[in-house]
């Protein structure tokens, strides 16, 4: 097999035999960001389709997880950092009832090494949670993730319940179920302030980037 495809395995499989090693010689061919949105990535989407045909169970993707994590941690200290001062404080969330993070984690590490400082809420964060936390925390915007269709629908009443709560500063949310369109005409309209959609992390820091300038 070629090393993309040995990467996307580990992920496949579930397995670590071998993965640091070959972690370590893409690092030599790409950056990595480019291992994690290419192999990796490609084999977290096979797992998904297996996933979906019933042909993996939940024990098997938790231990995919548990490569692509070992793999972010491994690939973190490679990544750019910019040593800029403070450019504002996000926090970030999965929401109400999802677990999925390897995803939001990627956004906290992505955005925390260009200058944002980040509060990380964890999993399955109600909006109660969020808004306690925002009047602690006094945050320039909000991040939230969310895997599940369910989770689209939540971020709507998530984004009701913050402006409710008199909240308006930036939301930023990505994740699979997730649209530009289901963002703009169902979630935007329910808040008072911008509601922005990240296809992944690296769009996630440019749109802090332009709302923070
Ligand atoms: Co779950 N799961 N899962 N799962 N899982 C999906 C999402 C699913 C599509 C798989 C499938 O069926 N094909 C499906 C959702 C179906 C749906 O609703 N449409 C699904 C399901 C059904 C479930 C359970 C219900 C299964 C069950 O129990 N029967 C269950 C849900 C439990 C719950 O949440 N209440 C469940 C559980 C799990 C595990 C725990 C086993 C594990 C998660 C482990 C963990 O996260 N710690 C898991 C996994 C790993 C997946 C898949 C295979 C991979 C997700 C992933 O980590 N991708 C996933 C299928 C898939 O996506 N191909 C699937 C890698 C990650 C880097 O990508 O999170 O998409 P992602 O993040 C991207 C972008 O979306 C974006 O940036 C990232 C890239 O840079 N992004 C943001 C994400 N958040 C952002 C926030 C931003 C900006 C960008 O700003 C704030």
């Amino acid at each position: 097999l070629s090393l993309e495809e040995r990467l996307a395995n580990y992920v496949v499989e579930g397995s670590k035999e071998g993965l640091l090693d070959d972690l370590n010689e893409a690092l030599s061919k790409y950056s990595p960001l480019d291992i994690i949105n290419g192999p990796l990535m490609a084999g977290m989407g096979e797992v998904g389709r297996l996933f979906n045909n019933n042909e993996l169970i939940v024990a098997e993707v938790l231990q995919s997880a548990e490569v692509m994590k070992a793999s972010v941690a491994f690939l973190e200290p490679f990544m750019e950092r910019s040593d800029s001062a403070v450019k504002g404080r996000i926090l970030l969330a999965t929401v109400k009832g999802d677990v999925h993070d390897i995803g939001k984690n990627l956004v906290e590490i992505i955005l925390g090494n260009n200058g944002y400082q980040i509060i990380n809420l964890g999993i399955k964060v109600p909006p109660e949670q969020l808004i306690e936390a925002y009047r602690r925390e006094k945050p320039d915007m909000i991040g939230l993730s969310g895997l599940l269709v369910k989770s689209a629908q939540q971020m709507v009443v998530t984004a009701q319940d913050l402006k409710n709560a008199g909240i308006d500063v930036p939301i930023l949310v990505g994740g699979a179920a997730l649209t530009k369109k289901f963002t703009d005409q169902k979630i935007a309209p329910q808040y008072e302030g911008l509601v922005v959609y990240a296809k992944d992390a690296m769009d996630g820091l440019d749109i802090a980037n332009r709302l923070s300038d």
